[in-house]
């Protein structure tokens, strides 16, 4: 079956930061760092530093099994995500600070993927063959004195596969020579980042955001992993000689950035040709892992098959060709360009049902303050013409609220976690009172839920079921551009006059899809949760298998 072909002209490095939350409050706080200590959300353990790691504990991990392991572990409590946010953004800032384009993009709250490809081959064209070994890095086109020496023969850093010294690298091909500036680049990056702002990151190098991703992880924390070539496959031979082959190979099919938890289970069945034993919520048993190098290797495996395998309602027509290249380290995804103003914003919760209205509306008015919050966090600064007053720099239309039964229940009572019910959504216009910034955001709050939030409930989630509710998410989407120029400084009350939308406009019923990067919202740091039916935590969607290992394990 026909090979995609990788285009290999750019470089992207992909940033993962050390085990963020905790290191966010390190950074606060310095004498946190010599002790074991652990960030709790719930009744998890969402992250400990490594300290707490080398005393065995894991992210994840129950805060009673945390305690039992490790009695002097520090723990913090981190729900209110304000601080990891707010370092998330000056981070990105920081790192966007070396880039000569925009081209940085944020995943969650701890992951920016950078495409350097300017820089490089800037640099690539600087090199002076003669004696590569005391080349210099030009950080910046204005000042050619800045920037740091390196050794343009050799990669900095470990690679994937290890390569035990600098002999065998092909210096006249033009992907390694690349990739090696990548890896000096990179290196350099993470010292500053050190220095200057105290965190350090796992980080890989590659020629798209997939394998930058993946081959990040290889060494950490701390550390750093290029991909070296060669990339391409041979006819002949299957693939066995490209690295990036043997890099997709050894990863299970749930492991694929990219490849979600739905296509995922229905690849296993496929290649399994039985219901894979493994749920979100139960340890995966060896035998029903499947590789990336199963799929590949699935006889009569190719876009088709992946095509009538995957295809159902929501998903993409490409799916096939889509999946198909991922398993192939394929993915000419763009990094997107830098945005100060995020498409959407979203606040949700996970439930194990609710007792009846008066509790949906409490909870939604939680919700909608903490919407607000965020609104005037995100989407204000501080008005130029000295006024002490905040100004909005852009204003969501559209106001959305989805919900999500739970599993189904199976005869013997228990639940069916491999299946993922959809969520339902409705939307409508923003009202023009949500942007008063006057106003208590808890009476803003409360007025959108009675005006607004309560009706869209109320006919997105049938009322009997209230004891099956999942999971309840709103947002703010349809984000318009920030204000004209010309009106910067007038009363912005008026504006919204102006452009607020006709209330008739009706509300719409859609049932999202599963989406490519699945595993958070990216944009805003928010992660699916989902109550894990053992001990009722709520546990991030992509976690759930990770958390179920505690459940697993021996006392
Ligand atoms: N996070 C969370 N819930 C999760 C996963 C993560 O709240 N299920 C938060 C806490 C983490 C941050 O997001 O600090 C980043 O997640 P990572 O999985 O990258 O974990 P860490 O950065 O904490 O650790 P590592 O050093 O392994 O990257
Ligand atoms: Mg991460
Ligand atoms: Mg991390």
């Amino acid at each position: 079956m026909a090979v995609p072909r990788q285009k290999n002209g750019r470089v992207i490095i992909h940033f993962d930061y050390d085990c963020f939350y905790a290191s966010v409050l390190e950074a606060e706080n310095p004498a946190l760092k010599s002790l074991p200590l652990a960030i709790q959300q719930k009744q998890i353990i969402v992250t400990c530093n490594y300290e707490a790691r080398r005393r065995g504990l894991r992210k994840l991990q129950l805060v009673k099994e945390a305690k039992k392991i490790c009695p002097d572990v520090v723990i913090i409590l981190g729900e209110d995500l304000t601080k990891f946010r707010d370092a998330s953004k000056s981070l990105y800032a920081y790192l966007r600070g070396f880039l000569w384009g925009s081209k940085i993009e944020r995943l969650g709250f701890d992951e920016v993927f950078l495409d350097v490809t300017d820089m490089i081959d800037y640099n690539v064209a600087l090199l002076s063959h003669h004696d590569l070994q005391h080349s210099f890095f030009c950080l910046d086109r204005e000042d050619p004195t800045k920037g740091f020496e390196f050794d343009a023969t050799r990669y900095c850093g470990p690679t994937y596969p290890p390569s035990p010294d600098a002999t065998g690298v092909d210096l006249s091909d033009p992907l390694s020579r690349r990739l090696i500036l990548g890896s000096h680049l990179a290196f350099h990056m993470r010292m500053r980042l050190d220095a200057e702002r105290g965190y350090t990151a796992t980080v890989g190098v590659s020629t798209n955001k997939l394998l930058a991703k993946l081959v990040g992880s290889v060494n950490k924390p701390n550390n750093q992993t290029t991909l070296i070539p060669p990339y391409s496959v041979d006819r002949d031979d299957e693939g066995c000689s490209s690295n990036v082959t043997k890099l997709m190979d050894s990863h299970e099919l749930g492991k694929v950035p990219g490849i979600g938890f739905k296509t995922a289970q229905k690849l296993r069945t496929h290649v399994l040709g039985r219901e894979p034993t493994f749920q979100p919520y139960v340890e995966r048993s060896q035998d029903a892992q499947v590789t990336v190098r199963d799929v590949r290797q699935f006889p009569g495996m190719g876009p088709a098959m992946l095509t009538s395998i995957l295809v159902g309602p929501g998903t993409a027509k490409d799916i096939g060709v889509r999946v198909w290249e991922l398993l192939h380290g394929v993915d000419n995804s763009e990094v997107l360009e830098a945005r100060t103003i995020p498409t959407q914003i979203s606040i949700e919760d996970s439930y194990k049902g609710l007792p009846h209205n008066d509790a949906v509306r409490r909870e939604l008015c939680h919700l909608a303050a903490s919407l607000i919050r965020r609104m005037r966090a995100d989407l204000t600064k501080m008005d130029e013409t000295g006024s002490g007053r905040l100004r909005w720099l852009a204003r969501p239309r559209t106001v959305r609220l989805s919900t999500r039964l739970r599993s189904p229940k199976m005869p013997d009572g228990s639940r069916n976690y491999s299946f993922m019910n959809q969520r339902v959504s409705r939307s409508g216009p923003a009202p023009s009172f949500i942007f008063s910034l006057d106003d208590d955001i808890d009476a803003l709050a409360t007025r959108l839920v009675d005006e607004l939030l309560l009706s869209m409930f109320r006919r997105s989630f049938p009322a009997r079921s209230l004891e099956e509710l999942a999971l309840i998410n709103v947002a703010v989407t349809n984000m318009t551009d920030a204000e004209p120029k010309q009106n910067r400084g007038q009363d912005i009350s008026k504006m919204f006059r102006q452009e607020e939308m006709p209330s008739t406009t009706p509300t719409s019923a859609v049932v999202d899809a599963e989406v490519f990067w699945e595993e958070s919202d990216g944009e805003d740091g928010t992660y699916h949760h989902e109550l894990c039916p053992r001990c009722g935590v709520s546990v991030p969607y992509f976690a759930l298998a990770a958390h179920a290992q505690y459940h697993a394990a021996p006392d």
